[in-house]
């Protein structure tokens, strides 16, 4: 099996070089049946709407597809999954002839219960990324680091490849930008993707309808557990480094699911004079989830790389295996050494 792997960073000539790719996608696509489509562990807006934009155009297609997820969707993205059309776990004796990775470029973060390698039960596997680090999964890569969300890449590869965008589609593809995006706010928003918005707006979708939906649904156990978290901000480095913890119990004592926590380190960023907001918290398995968010130059994936982890610029995540305690020792004395 020839594997082709092709990575695009900005200043290229994306465009054209990447229709080529894009058409390579569905000539893969042309020939397969079964389709699995999976993502990242955690899911978020950007793989579950780029997970739907593939799904609904893959079905104009006539063609099997299977949305793979052991874990549940984001509780604020979950509208899209209006057919409950989203698998937990891989059929009894099912094959798939092709799979599409979405939003993930570290092999290790694809979601436990995938097992990814094996090539006799997800066939030919392509990539679909934005992520800077990582390596990509699969026989056909495409990482574009430059793109806001993964969806904007699927979007382009749906038109190069002539598949009419309808209402489903726009939808799911609107929610990936506005989520990876925090509203086009984040310094990934470029006129791309203001011109891809415009177009799925033509589309017959409604900006506040979905919105709402994402930012107006707020389960009152999430908005419990930010009064936690935020109870909890401390400062350091001149306050140029603010964060939060949220240990287990806490979490559990809320009624909070795992996912809730998703945009609360967004709070600690948000002060003026923070360069650097982190969340950390404790997860089973006595791990620690950091996530951590930049402002301007500061290249937080670079320093999650240091600990495994990686990202975007400015915004990117650590997993460690240390009690809560330790792992913001550990963290937030190696940051003030870092912004320096
Ligand atoms: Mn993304």
């Amino acid at each position: 099996m020839q594997t082709v792997s092709v990575r695009f960073f900005p200043g290229l000539a994306k465009k054209m070089k990447n229709e080529k790719i894009y058409r390579d996608v569905f000539d893969h696509i042309k020939k397969a049946e079964n389709i699995a489509i999976i993502f990242h562990r955690s899911p978020d807006g950007d793989c579950t709407g780029s997970a739907f934009a593939f799904y609904y155009a893959l079905k104009k297609l006539k063609k099997r597809p299977v949305i793979l997820s052991p874990e549940p969707l984001p509780f604020n993205c979950a509208f899209l999954d209006r057919g409950k059309v989203v698998r937990s776990a891989v059929g009894e004796g099912e094959r798939f002839d092709l799979t599409i990775v979405l939003d993930l470029s570290e092999p290790k973060r694809i979601m436990r219960g995938i097992e990814l390698p094996k090539r006799d039960i997800f066939g030919f596997v392509i990539n679909i990324d934005h992520h800077i680090t990582g390596s990509g999964v699969g026989d056909l890569i495409i990482q574009e680091p430059d793109a806001a969300a993964t969806a904007e890449i699927v979007y382009r590869i749906l038109k190069t490849n002539a598949i009419e965008i309808d209402r489903e589609i726009a939808e799911a593809v609107y929610t990936a930008i506005i989520t990876d995006t925090g509203g086009f706010r984040y310094s990934n928003t470029t006129s791309e993707t203001f011109a891809i918005a415009s177009e799925l707006l033509n589309c017959g979708i409604s900006s506040w309808e979905i919105s709402r939906e994402i930012y107006e649904s707020e389960p009152k156990a999430r908005i419990l557990l930010l009064s936690k978290a935020l109870s909890t901000l401390s400062f350091e480095k001149e306050d140029k480094i603010a964060y939060m913890k949220l240990t287990l119990d806490v979490i559990r004592n809320t009624g909070a699911t795992d996912d809730m926590t998703d945009q609360f380190v967004n709070y600690a960023r948000s002060i003026k004079g923070v360069e650097v907001g982190l969340l950390f918290r404790e997860v089973s398995g006595g791990k620690v989830k950091v996530s951590i968010r930049s402002k301007d130059d500061i290249d937080v994936a670079s320093f999650a790389l240091r600990f495994g982890g990686g990202g975007h610029r400015n915004a990117a995540g650590i997993v460690l295996q240390e009690n809560i305690d330790e792992s913001v020792n550990k963290i937030i004395s190696a940051l003030k050494e870092y912004i320096k």
